[in-house]
């Protein structure tokens, strides 16, 4: 595709549309299931997570809010509202959704709301209703679930009586939920349970977000999916049911492996926004989705990794943005396959690179904000703060 003026307009009008969640995790020290690559620069503390999602704020501009876990960034629950709500001033990133943790504790071995024992679906249910109140206390719209709920063996759970648990619980949630608030529920075929997992795809997600209220949409997590699934045409498919509520970004080659979001397949990501700003361009709609990353790999540098994330982001945001629609909507019409699959791969080509910088320069930020960054000297500076602690910290598997 040539490079029109007309597409500079259609690139930053996309770009000014476009904000993406960190997440608070996505600046600590992760690993893989047999240990934990220590980088000295990883944030281990709220006000560190706060920090570096400021840094990523200020020289992308679009990354306004940082998602938190409950467990891992509120330890005191209620008690940690105070200080969530001074670091956001502080460093300039507002709390985003926030994600409660009913799969660390030694309780949720078989389950959270879907446990067989009561008690412990009640000690579940407990954290996710305190999860919507610190979500209402520091102004947060979306309380984010994923359950690691699930089975390991065949026979030894009646999936029938969690799924009418989960449904009873979630609509509990609902109900605790003021009227700006929204509850987004991810689904997850596989890991850390094997033989199932009560929340398996997106159409079980949907099922039980429809019961539990309209305050429940479907969060769709890219590497939350068996190998060369459509993604796309789930999100087609939610769009058009209106149950469509945020994504976690991530990239995959063969589960689950987070590593950072267009790095294995950018077209994947680049069709999902598509199909996106087609259904906004034909229903003179907006859909309300709240983008999120969810990626916690653990060989690139926290910092540079998650900038390079968020450029990535907006480089195929921007792309998308350049699909001719009507064009599209004419060749499909027509079956003519060729005119309408060049429609995307002519969009998907372009350099939007030029115009990104353009639009970044006219905003008052970095043309290159990872260049920005390595001038910085943060990475120094955090490096030679937090060295100490994160040689410190535990690596080990068993
Ligand atoms: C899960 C899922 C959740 C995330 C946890 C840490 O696989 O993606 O969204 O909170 O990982
Ligand atoms: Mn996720
Ligand atoms: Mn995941």
């Amino acid at each position: 595709m040539n490079f029109q003026p007309a597409n500079a307009d259609k690139i930053a009008a996309a770009l000014d549309r476009f904000e993406i969640e960190l997440p608070s995790w996505g600046f600590a020290n992760t690993g893989t299931r047999f240990g934990k690559f220590l980088q000295p620069a990883a944030a281990s503390s709220l006000e560190e997570k706060f920090s570096d999602a400021g840094e990523v704020h200020r020289l992308t501009g679009v990354c306004p809010t940082m998602a938190l876990h409950v467990l891992w960034d509120l330890p005191d629950g209620a008690g940690s509202l105070g200080s969530v709500r001074r670091l956001s001033e502080r460093f300039g990133v507002r709390p985003g959704s926030i994600n409660p943790n009913i799969f660390q504790d030694q309780i949720y071995k078989h389950g959270s709301l879907g446990n067989p024992d009561p008690l412990i679906r009640q000690a579940a249910l407990g954290h996710l209703l305190d999860s919507a109140d610190i979500a209402a206390g520091v102004g947060s719209r979306d309380v984010s679930l994923w359950f690691a709920d699930g089975s390991n063996y065949p026979g030894t759970a009646n999936m029938r009586h969690r799924r009418r648990w989960f449904a009873e619980g979630l609509t509990k949630l609902h109900e605790r939920l003021s009227p700006s608030q929204r509850m987004l529920v991810e689904y997850k075929p596989f890991e850390p349970a094997f033989y199932h997992t009560d929340i398996a795809d997106w159409g079980m997600a949907l099922l039980l977000a429809r019961q539990a209220g309209p305050k429940a949409k479907v969060l769709v997590d890219t590497g939350h999916h068996y190998q060369s699934q459509n993604i796309e045409q789930i999100v087609a498919w939610l769009l058009e049911e209106d149950m469509l509520g945020g994504f976690h970004f991530n990239d995959r080659r063969y589960a689950d492996d987070d590593l950072t979001m267009g790095s294995i397949d950018p077209y994947q990501v680049f069709r999902i926004f598509h199909e996106i700003a087609h259904f906004e361009w034909e229903t003179g709609k907006r859909a309300d989705i709240a983008y999120m990353v969810d990626q916690s790999h653990n060989l690139k540098g926290k910092m540079e990794a998650m900038i390079q994330t968020v450029t990535t982001a907006q480089e195929l945001h921007a792309k998308a943005a350049l699909v001719d629609h009507a064009r599209l909507a004419d060749s499909q019409k027509g079956s003519e396959l060729i005119d309408a699959e060049n429609c995307l791969k002519n969009a998907f080509s372009t350099d939007v690179r030029p115009a990104i910088r353009d639009w970044a320069r006219s905003r008052g930020l970095p043309e290159d904000p990872l260049a920005a960054f390595r001038q910085s000297g943060y990475l120094e500076r955090i490096t030679a703060e937090r060295r100490e602690k994160n040689a410190a910290a535990i690596s080990s598997y068993a």
